[in-house]
Protein backbone atom coordinates (compact mmCIF):
# COMPACT_ATOMS: atom_id res chain seq x y z
CA UNK A 1 0.00 0.00 0.00
CA UNK A 2 3.05 2.36 0.77
CA UNK A 3 4.25 1.78 -2.72
CA UNK A 4 0.67 2.57 -4.16
CA UNK A 5 0.65 5.94 -2.49
CA UNK A 6 4.50 6.79 -3.38
CA UNK A 7 3.58 5.67 -7.19
CA UNK A 8 0.46 8.08 -6.63
CA UNK A 9 2.46 10.96 -4.68
CA UNK A 10 4.82 10.76 -8.13
CA UNK A 11 1.86 11.45 -10.46
CA UNK A 12 0.61 14.21 -8.22
CA UNK A 13 3.07 16.09 -8.57
CA UNK A 14 3.61 15.66 -12.67
CA UNK A 15 -0.24 16.58 -12.57
CA UNK A 16 0.29 19.49 -11.08
CA UNK A 17 2.39 21.30 -13.52
CA UNK A 18 2.26 24.80 -12.82
CA UNK A 19 3.11 23.46 -9.27
CA UNK A 20 0.92 25.13 -7.04
CA UNK A 21 0.30 22.27 -4.83
CA UNK A 22 -2.96 21.21 -6.37
CA UNK A 23 -4.48 20.14 -9.73
CA UNK A 24 -7.43 21.86 -11.14
CA UNK A 25 -9.65 20.12 -13.75
CA UNK A 26 -7.53 21.52 -16.58
CA UNK A 27 -4.59 20.33 -15.54
CA UNK A 28 -6.01 16.78 -14.69
CA UNK A 29 -7.68 16.35 -18.20
CA UNK A 30 -4.39 17.19 -20.02
CA UNK A 31 -2.56 14.06 -17.52
CA UNK A 32 -3.37 10.44 -19.40
CA UNK A 33 -3.63 7.78 -17.02
CA UNK A 34 -2.96 5.76 -20.37
CA UNK A 35 -6.58 5.62 -22.04
CA UNK A 36 -6.16 8.55 -23.95
CA UNK A 37 -4.87 6.30 -27.00
CA UNK A 38 -7.82 3.84 -26.14
CA UNK A 39 -10.85 6.70 -26.39
CA UNK A 40 -9.73 7.46 -29.66
CA UNK A 41 -9.68 4.25 -31.01
CA UNK A 42 -13.06 3.29 -29.92
CA UNK A 43 -14.12 7.06 -31.00
CA UNK A 44 -15.40 7.49 -26.99
CA UNK A 45 -14.10 10.45 -26.57
CA UNK A 46 -17.02 12.55 -24.89
CA UNK A 47 -17.38 9.54 -23.00
CA UNK A 48 -13.94 9.16 -22.08
CA UNK A 49 -13.61 13.75 -20.69
CA UNK A 50 -17.39 12.90 -18.85
CA UNK A 51 -15.32 10.06 -17.03
CA UNK A 52 -12.70 12.55 -16.02
CA UNK A 53 -14.84 14.62 -14.82
CA UNK A 54 -16.50 12.49 -12.59
CA UNK A 55 -13.04 11.32 -11.38
CA UNK A 56 -12.05 14.58 -10.34
CA UNK A 57 -15.03 15.10 -8.72
CA UNK A 58 -14.50 12.20 -6.46
CA UNK A 59 -11.21 13.12 -5.56
CA UNK A 60 -12.18 16.71 -4.88
CA UNK A 61 -13.71 16.42 -1.59
CA UNK A 62 -14.38 20.27 -0.36
CA UNK A 63 -16.10 20.96 -4.30
CA UNK A 64 -13.79 23.76 -4.61
CA UNK A 65 -12.54 23.08 -8.17
CA UNK A 66 -9.22 21.97 -7.27
CA UNK A 67 -7.77 18.42 -5.66
CA UNK A 68 -4.96 19.47 -3.03
CA UNK A 69 -2.65 17.19 -2.01
CA UNK A 70 -4.20 16.17 0.86
CA UNK A 71 -7.25 15.67 -1.03
CA UNK A 72 -5.26 13.59 -2.85
CA UNK A 73 -3.61 11.80 -0.11
CA UNK A 74 -7.29 10.78 1.03
CA UNK A 75 -7.93 9.58 -2.25
CA UNK A 76 -5.17 7.04 -2.74
CA UNK A 77 -5.88 5.57 0.08
CA UNK A 78 -9.45 5.03 0.02
CA UNK A 79 -9.23 4.04 -3.37
CA UNK A 80 -6.94 1.58 -2.45
CA UNK A 81 -8.95 0.15 0.46
CA UNK A 82 -11.76 -0.21 -1.88
CA UNK A 83 -9.83 -2.06 -4.63
CA UNK A 84 -8.24 -4.40 -1.85
CA UNK A 85 -11.72 -6.62 -1.61
CA UNK A 86 -8.91 -8.97 0.77
CA UNK A 87 -7.93 -6.60 2.76
CA UNK A 88 -3.83 -7.65 3.37
CA UNK A 89 -2.70 -4.32 1.98
CA UNK A 90 -1.53 -5.73 -1.06
CA UNK A 91 -3.45 -5.02 -4.52
CA UNK A 92 -3.49 -7.89 -7.06
CA UNK A 93 -3.56 -7.66 -10.81
CA UNK A 94 -6.94 -8.49 -10.43
CA UNK A 95 -7.94 -6.74 -7.73
CA UNK A 96 -6.11 -3.50 -9.18
CA UNK A 97 -8.09 -4.05 -12.76
CA UNK A 98 -11.66 -4.58 -11.11
CA UNK A 99 -11.76 -2.74 -8.38
CA UNK A 100 -9.31 0.48 -8.63
CA UNK A 101 -11.58 3.43 -9.29
CA UNK A 102 -9.67 4.62 -11.98
CA UNK A 103 -9.70 1.66 -14.19
CA UNK A 104 -13.45 1.15 -13.11
CA UNK A 105 -14.26 4.69 -14.55
CA UNK A 106 -11.78 4.44 -17.54
CA UNK A 107 -13.19 1.35 -18.84
CA UNK A 108 -16.81 2.30 -18.38
CA UNK A 109 -16.50 5.12 -20.31
CA UNK A 110 -14.64 3.36 -22.73
CA UNK A 111 -16.60 0.11 -22.95
CA UNK A 112 -19.87 1.65 -22.29
CA UNK A 113 -20.18 -0.98 -19.31
CA1 LIG B 1 -1.76 23.21 -10.27
CA1 LIG C 1 -10.73 20.55 -3.24
CA1 LIG D 1 -5.61 -7.72 -1.67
Amino acid sequence: MAEFVNFGQDIFVSMDTNKDGAVDLIEFTEWDFGFNFIAEDEGQERAYQTAQKVLFAIWDHDGDGEIGRQEYHKSMVWDFRRADTDDDAFLTRDEFLSGYVVNLAYRAAITGL
